[in-house]
């Protein structure tokens, strides 16, 4: 037993010894093999949910007389304040989210008054693919960033669109992005949405580096991911999604994203 143990220390030493020998010569494989840093897995904030339904028009149409009756009736009176003592709490509320009750199209995300955008935002959107237009459709990039649900950046290549990316340029000291803000799918309507493709993870890269995958959920909401600040101090800043999953679609493979937006600082 005595024997068997040192033999065992002995042949320990001479391994040890071995392993703390510095190497003759670097192998030239060491850093090729060495492990990438994992990436950060961002999901989503839900915001708000747009009526894409078939009646959604109609709606819009009975909320903007409502409106319009509202604005009416408080012109009759010397002043807001005046007015507010003599309306509903319904009626202060509508009159009090004119975006939502004046709007011209129901498919209009556009942000009115006050915003991000006021000073923020990318000044060019390019896509590694985009599908071949159909008669009066097409599926630019640009369409991700236009502000409405009725046009989506479809990618055109062949398969499920894994691996086609979109990309938004900031020019360098342009307001600081936190938040990535997505409508998910083709949103034009309840019918279009279920058809195409929606993303379920988009990998993010920073001026080409991979930094973060964003996990998408397959809702018509608004998903929201919070980000650490960035921004293009001495040059121009690149956000690059690119989609490394899909939902697949009831008829068609094309992944599409109607709106990827921005958030951040620095403004007002
Ligand atoms: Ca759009």
């Amino acid at each position: 037993m005595r024997n068997t143990y040192s033999v065992a220390v002995v042949v320990l030493a001479i391994i040890f010894s071995q392993a703390c020998k510095p190497a003759a010569k670097p192998a030239k494989t060491a850093f090729a093999v060495a492990e990438a840093p994992s990436l950060k897995v961002v999901e989503p904030e839900i915001g708000s949910t747009p009526d894409i339904s078939n009646d959604a028009k109609k709606k819009l149409e009975r909320r903007r007389a409502l409106y319009a009756r509202i604005d009416s009736m408080i012109g009759s009176y010397p002043d807001y304040e005046t007015a507010r003592q003599h309306l509903s709490e319904r009626q202060i509320e509508i009159y009090e989210n004119e975006e939502d009750y004046s709007k011209e199209d129901h498919l209009d995300v556009s942000i009115w008054g006050c915003s991000w955008y006021c000073g923020g935002g990318p000044d060019e959107i390019t896509a590694s693919s985009v599908l071949v237009p159909n008669k009066q459709l097409d599926y630019k990039a640009e369409n991700a960033h236009d502000f409405s649900l009725r046009t989506a950046w479809v990618e055109g290549h062949s398969g499920n669109g894994i691996g086609q990316h979109i990309t938004y340029r900031f020019l360098k000291q342009s307001p600081p992005v936190t938040a990535i803000e997505v409508y998910n799918g083709y949103m034009k309507s309840e019918r279009v949405w279920r058809e195409n493709a929606r993303v379920k993870q988009l990998k993010m890269y920073v001026n080409d580096k991979p930094v973060a995958l964003l996990n998408l959920k397959d809702i018509t909401s608004k998903q929201i991911f919070k980000i650490d600040a960035l921004q293009g101090k001495d040059k121009d800043l690149y956000l690059k999604f690119e989609i490394a999953g899909v939902y697949k679609g009831d008829k068609y493979d094309d992944a599409a994203i109607s709106e990827l937006e921005f958030s951040g600082t620095g403004v007002h």
